[in-house]
């Protein structure tokens, strides 16, 4: 357990400044991910941001980069989180490297979350303003597996705004219709209310709203979706 907390407590301090946190710890049994010694992963450590804490940092690094970089927030997320996993001789994981791990899953067992009606977890404290940016693997457990019955905002949310502000509909209880939302955020409709604003549907959750991302912040993850 100390050379346990001496690892937490490096990760710790290694991303905060990064605007990045250690959002969780999840123990397997036979069913972690791979390793790249081939063998699974016996703990994993979830790591994201909490509202926009990662903007700054981010934001400080994409200045002097080529414009056009593909995948920034990625890249970022990479130059930060792969140099310390290695160093504490661990694994790295990002959510958008294929093959998928289940990130969600993970939060839900470290975190306690569950989902809201649109797909995206909801945290009773930051809302929907909250993701993951990686995660580190260990062959060993590593820590206490958090597993935190956090209180689900969705469960006393009557009216569910978030389910009645989408313009074209493309969200219904836990589907979404990605190629309405898609369509509409290509049209000028759309450019000028969810590219501008961010995702309207999002926006009308009650839960969390000093976590609310910045402006800059929800237009990039507006732009990376229309891309997709
Ligand atoms: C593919 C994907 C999408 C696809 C979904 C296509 C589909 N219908 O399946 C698209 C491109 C539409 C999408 C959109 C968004 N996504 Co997405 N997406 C992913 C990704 C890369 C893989 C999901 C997956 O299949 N995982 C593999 C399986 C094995 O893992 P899992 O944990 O079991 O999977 C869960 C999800 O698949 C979930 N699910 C199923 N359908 C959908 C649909 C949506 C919209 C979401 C969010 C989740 C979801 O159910 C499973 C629960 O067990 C994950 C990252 C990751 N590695 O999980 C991010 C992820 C789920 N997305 C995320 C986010 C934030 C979004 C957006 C809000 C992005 C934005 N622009 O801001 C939008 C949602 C738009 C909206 N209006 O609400 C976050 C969610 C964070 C959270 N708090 O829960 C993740 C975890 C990425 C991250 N870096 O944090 N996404
Ligand atoms: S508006 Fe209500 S139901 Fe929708 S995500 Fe927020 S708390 Fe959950
Ligand atoms: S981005 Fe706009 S079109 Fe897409 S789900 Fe959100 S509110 Fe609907």
């Amino acid at each position: 357990m100390g050379n346990d907390q001496t690892t937490i407590d490096t990760i710790r301090a290694a991303l905060s400044p990064h605007g990045i946190f250690l959002r969780g710890i999840v123990h397997f049994d036979g069913d972690g991910p791979e390793m790249a010694a081939g063998i699974s992963a016996g703990a994993v450590v979830l790591l994201g941001n909490i509202g926009g804490s990662i903007w700054p940092a981010f934001s400080r690094w994409r200045t002097g980069k080529e414009p056009d970089i593909a995948n920034p927030l990625d890249t970022w997320s990479a130059e930060v989180i792969r140099p310390l996993a290695e160093r504490l001789g661990g694994q790295a994981y990002f959510p958008s490297q294929k093959p998928w791990q289940p990130f969600q899953q993970w939060a839900m067992r470290a975190e306690g979350l569950k989902a809201s009606p649109l797909g995206v977890l909801i945290h009773p404290e930051y809302g929907l303003w909250h993701g993951y940016r990686g995660a580190i693997g260990f062959a060993d457990r590593i820590g206490i597996a958090s597993v935190v019955l956090a209180d689900h905002p969705c469960d006393r949310c009557h009216d569910k705004p978030c389910l009645t502000h989408c313009p074209v509909d493309a969200v219904k209880p836990m589907s979404f219709d990605v190629a309405g939302c898609r369509s509409h955020i290509h049209s000028p409709e759309g450019q000028a209310d969810c590219m501008t604003s961010g995702c309207l549907a999002r926006n009308a959750c009650p839960v969390g709203p000093s976590y609310r991302y910045p402006p800059e912040q929800l237009r990039f993850h507006m732009a990376a979706l229309g891309r997709l």
